[in-house]
């Protein structure tokens, strides 16, 4: 580890450092290979590691990206502090990550004597990993707005950085940045302002995190249908609340946002979405002591198991009602609609981590008498992977923009629809793009890849659960079409219009034009696959949800710039629109032909096919019960 340690910490000071380094490592390698076999039989290490630098420094799209949007004083001062947590990463929390992963938390239910404790032991890391979120500022910056509507980007940007470092800990900022939003849209009121300072709270020994408790036995996505939490009214105004949360991330959470159905007079509760309401509770009160819950049992899971997912019972544990009642699931639709976003971070993060290190480890193993990179099928691999990572990142910073317009309220009615448009769109898309590169890059390493000494199973375990929680795919599908349904088709008008106004200013650079034209013509047979679909039952849009939601996503992100607010001023940032810039590179430029190279509008295509009818839906059920 400390041989490890010493390179990676010599190679951050400059990228060009880093390629004299890289150049050494590979001259190293070449003479290895003329080494003779008794003298190589007696070396300890016979192949180099992979590893990352500075991870701000490396990310060469994360830069240009930044210089591109920010406007120079922001610039300064962001670049700066993102050298430093690149450092900071590099050399210090990393090493947390990876005891996290070794140290998962323990649950204790009983002590010595019999009593019942249920505690749930974290290790110093982890607990390290919540100071260390707190000085960083990574929940504070989005809500102190010192860099007004770029300061959500940089919170993003900054927990981009830190995903991959994090030991599971973007988790529970996930939720914690999710319950922050909440409580700011219901106006911080004074019941409330205490939990939100601590929420977003500077100073490590205030510092709070939060869980969102939504799942129950009878579902995680039927949460109007599976909630059977129940809440009953106190004299003080307070309620208690009674019922058993299945599946509670970070569960050493301080405090937590939860759904319930209030009870009346007689016992009786409001089924369906129109009875849950929203609830806001204290995991343990000043000594520590839990609030009227008990922990069931840590959940097992494939991944994520540096963090503490529990099952919980609530046995009258004291909740302050936050939403007004039965508007509780749109009320906390603002926690899910922020901790999807992480879920987008974390998975062009995970997509990024990848790569890096297969990039890394092309320079150093050697196969068939020469380095990987110098294999053209190799590098094809990886470069494919590239051209995803950089669609999902630009898509990243779209939203995060986006988000930080409409918090500052510089954001029009159009961008706001957009933006609920895009969020459960990225979020879907973003999640198998993560799984996708995380299962072609572990291939990329060979037989290592496998090895769990390596580390790299960790990335891929955790990848894939970005597809699942948070509303899987096909959840988010049908979310996607209820921000057209609420909307009445606006975010759809607002989504083509942007896209095609914004391809005509991109048809200026020659270059381009292929894809100009791949998405011209991908807008047409979207275009035409809505009038369509207008007189078409709802079960033919059910059935197109998910191509749908792809075809907005590859669309969307292969092409120009939004520019709502500010026309020609470089608003939006995605593929084409990246190419166009006058300091772009060849290499931005074929990303975005590489990308439009891909069916960009498969909704279209599966619609042609006869994907949608009924007599596909029985065919679908045919073929999956076949004889059975
Ligand atoms: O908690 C979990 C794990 C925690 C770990 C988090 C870490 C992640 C970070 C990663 C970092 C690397 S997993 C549990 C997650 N659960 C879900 O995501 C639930 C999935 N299910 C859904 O999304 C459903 O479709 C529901 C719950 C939204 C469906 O509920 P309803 O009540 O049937 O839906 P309605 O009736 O259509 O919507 C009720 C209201 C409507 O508003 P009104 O009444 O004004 O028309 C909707 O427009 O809620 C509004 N609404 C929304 N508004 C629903 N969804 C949204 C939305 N996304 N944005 C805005």
């Amino acid at each position: 580890w400390g041989r490890h340690q010493m390179l990676s910490i010599k190679g951050i000071n400059t990228t060009v450092g880093q390629e004299q380094q890289a150049s050494m490592k590979e001259k190293q390698v070449l003479e290895d290979l003329e080494m003779h076999l008794a003298r190589r039989d007696t070396e300890a290490l016979f192949q180099e590691r992979p590893e990352t630098g500075n991870q701000y420094l490396e990310d060469t799209l994360l830069q240009d990206y930044l210089k591109t949007h920010l406007p120079p004083k922001v610039l300064e001062e962001v670049h700066q502090d993102l050298e430093r947590f690149g450092n900071r990463l590099l050399t210090k929390i990393q090493p947390l990550s990876w005891e996290c992963e070794l140290n998962p938390p323990v649950f204790q239910q009983y002590d010595a004597w019999g009593r019942r404790v249920d505690h749930i032991h974290t290790c110093l890391a982890w607990r390290r990993m919540k100071e260390i979120s707190a000085e960083e500022g990574l929940i504070a910056e989005a809500y102190e707005k010192r860099y007004s509507n770029w300061s959500r980007l940089y919170q993003a940007v900054k927990l981009y950085l830190f995903s991959s470092s994090s030991g599971g800990f973007s988790c529970p900022l996930a939720m914690t940045d999710g319950a922050a939003k909440v409580i700011e849209s219901l106006g911080i009121p004074g019941s409330l302002k205490n939990a939100f300072d601590h929420l977003t709270s500077r100073d490590p020994a205030k510092f709070w995190t939060s869980g969102q408790w939504m799942t129950e036995r009878r579902g995680g996505s039927d949460v109007a249908n599976g909630t059977e939490t129940v809440a009953r009214k106190q004299p003080d105004g307070t309620y208690h609340l009674y019922g058993f949360k299945w599946f509670t991330s970070a569960a050493d959470s301080d405090m937590a946002l939860t759904l319930a159905r209030i009870a009346d007079a007689e016992g009786q509760c409001t089924q369906g979405s129109r009875g849950l309401s929203l609830f806001f509770l204290r995991v343990r009160d000043e000594e520590g002591k839990l609030n009227n819950i008990q922990v069931q049992r840590l959940k097992d899971k494939l991944g994520t198991r540096q963090m503490a997912t529990a099952e919980l019972w609530l046995r009258g544990a004291r909740a302050e009602l936050i939403s007004a009642e039965g508007r509780g699931v749109a009320a906390i639709s603002n926690m899910l609609n922020i901790t999807r976003i992480h879920n987008v971070i974390g998975a062009v993060a995970s997509m990024r981590r990848m790569i890096s290190l297969s990039r890394d480890y092309a320079r150093k193993r050697v196969a068939f008498g020469k380095l990987l990179k110098d294999h053209p099928l190799h590098m094809q691999t990886i470069a494919r992977m590239e051209v995803q990572v950089r669609g999902a990142f630009l898509l990243l910073m779209e939203i995060v923009r986006l988000l930080g317009l409409a918090e500052t309220n510089l954001a029009s009615e159009q961008e706001q629809l957009l933006l609920r448009l895009l969020v459960p769109v990225a979020k879907l898309y973003t999640g198998k793009q993560a799984s996708a590169v995380a299962v072609e890059a572990i291939e990329s390493f060979g037989g290592q890849g496998y090895m769990e000494d390596t580390g790299l199973p960790v990335i891929l375990r955790d990848a894939l659960v970005l597809s699942i929680w948070e509303g899987t795919t096909n959840i988010l599908s049908l979310d996607v079409l209820r921000s057209l349904a609420k909307s009445q088709g606006q975010v759809m008008a607002v989504f083509l219009s942007t896209v095609q106004k914004k391809l005509e200013l991109a048809s200026g650079t020659e270059e381009l034009s292929p894809a100009v034209q791949q998405a011209q013509e991908a807008i047409g047979s979207l275009r035409q696959f809505m009038a369509a679909m207008g007189s078409e039952q709802a079960l033919t849009m059910e059935l197109a949800a998910r191509d749908f939601s792809y075809s907005l996503a590859r669309i969307y992100t292969g092409r120009a710039t939004t520019g709502i607010t500010e026309p020609g001023n470089g608003l939006g940032a995605l593929l084409m629109e990246h190419a166009a810039r006058p300091d772009a590179s060849s290499t931005d430029v074929c990303a975005a032909l590489r990308w439009c190279n891909q069916e960009l509008c498969p909704v279209a295509v599966e619609s042609g096919r006869g994907s949608y009818g009924r007599g596909a839906a029985l065919q679908d059920s045919a073929l999956v019960f076949g004889n059975s």
